[in-house]
């Protein structure tokens, strides 16, 4: 049980700045009281997620979401709050320009354009000291025939080549691939091969990223995961669950047992392994749940799939699998997944001077009650959509 502690103590997940501010869909996005109104807001925010769940440390930024005029004084802020800024998310899906893509674009001066946000994304992890650039093109085509699918393919890789040129020492990118959406005819990067190809092409400072809401459905995650931590190729996780589609929803809300089979894959192949590098990362909307008790949830959820992945008895397993035991074999795994790890995690918390319950505790914090009485006036952050 020790190592088990131990590995559960060393987790880290990772929460996206852009789940703290006002989210939702193309028919309304809700504002809610006591939302941040720039990226110093933002931290605050993201700080209290680690002080009640001590698995929180780092905040992934989202440029020009999180743009401020002194990025090392907004990693200096983020420290004194106890956090530190994780990966730098680049934005190329959201000026008029890219309406026909952003580094695949038939024009040259859109793909320059472009291109010169990425480097610029990596001036920013100079800055605040990040070593993770994350790559997401919302790229694509609508229509067939509306533009050439291999010659697209030619200009994101001369575009990704430029940007992997430019990392610096420690520094990698992580490409994210999604089937569908804003495109809806092709997208550029929309599966896991695609991404995993150009990555290998680039080389070992590029690796592929999974979101969890962009697959078809049907599609076995864990399987992806598997074969990519086994190529060294999964730089990690943007973590969410849904129901239908790309629904942003609170990872391991829809499917918890997806959430434990993809963990113990995660396991199984070493990523939880120090120095793997492997990125656990949250991107979520909550568009309707208040922000930060979704966010300290959806950390609770990866660490109860990931204790009770942890929890598989791996030599049992292995032994029904050599001997064909199918049942066998299948019941060692659910009764891992079917086991309540509450009271573990509850007690592993209490060890570390933190509270067993950290939604109770932040719920009885005041902290809501006291942004939504100071963050009054202002312009609420939002995805500015
Ligand atoms: C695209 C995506 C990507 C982010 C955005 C916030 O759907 O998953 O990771 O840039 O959401
Ligand atoms: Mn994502």
């Amino acid at each position: 049980m020790t190592d088990i502690k131990a590995t559960l103590l060393a987790q880290h997940i990772e929460t996206p700045s852009w789940a703290f501010g006002n989210s939702g869909t193309r028919f309304k996005v809700f504002a809610q009281k006591g939302v941040p109104r720039d990226p110093y807001e933002k931290l605050a925010d993201a700080a209290q997620v680690h002080a009640y769940t001590g698995i929180a440390p780092t905040v992934a930024l989202h440029i020009p979401w999180d743009k401020v005029d002194d990025y090392a004084d907004l990693a200096r802020h983020a420290r004194e709050l106890g956090v530190g800024i994780g990966a730098i998310n680049s934005n190329v899906f959201q000026d008029d320009d890219y309406m026909l893509g952003s580094v695949t674009h038939p024009s040259g001066r859109v793909r320059r354009k472009a291109t010169d946000h990425l480097l610029e994304c990596v001036d920013i992890m100079d800055a605040t000291g990040s070593d993770t650039l994350k790559l997401w093109f919302s790229d694509g085509i609508n229509y067939p025939g509306q533009d050439d699918i291999r010659a697209r393919q030619d200009r994101l890789a001369e575009s990704l080549a430029e940007v992997y040129d430019r990392l610096g020492e420690g520094q990698r990118f992580l490409l994210e691939y999604k089937l569908f959406e804003p495109a809806f005819y092709t997208t550029d990067v929309p599966d896991w091969g695609t991404a995993y190809a150009h990555c290998v092409k680039l080389g070992p400072k590029a690796q592929v990223v999974v979101d969890t809401g962009h697959h078809a459905p049907g599609v076995n995650i864990e399987f992806i995961v598997a074969f990519l931590l086994r190529e060294g190729k999964l730089g990690g996780f943007d973590f969410n669950s849904r129901f239908y589609a790309d629904d942003d929803l609170m990872v391991g809300a829809a499917d918890p047992f997806q959430l434990f089979r993809i963990m113990y894959e995660v396991v199984r192949g070493g990523g939880l392994d120090a120095g793997t590098g492997v990125a656990f990362m949250l991107d979520q909307c909550h568009n309707i749940e208040p922000k930060i008790p979704g966010q300290i949830r959806s950390v609770m959820n990866v660490q109860e799939a990931t204790a009770k992945a942890l929890l598989v008895d791996r030599e049992a397993l292995a032994a029904a699998q050599a001997e064909g035991d199918v049942l066998g074999a299948n019941a060692v795994f659910m009764d891992a997944y079917n086991t309540d790890v509450r009271p573990l995690l509850a007690e592993l918390r209490e060890e570390r001077g933190l509270a067993p319950d950290p939604m109770a505790a932040y719920a009885k914090s005041g902290y809501f009650e006291k942004i939504a009485a100071e963050r009054v006036g202002g312009q609420q952050a939002g995805w500015g959509a």
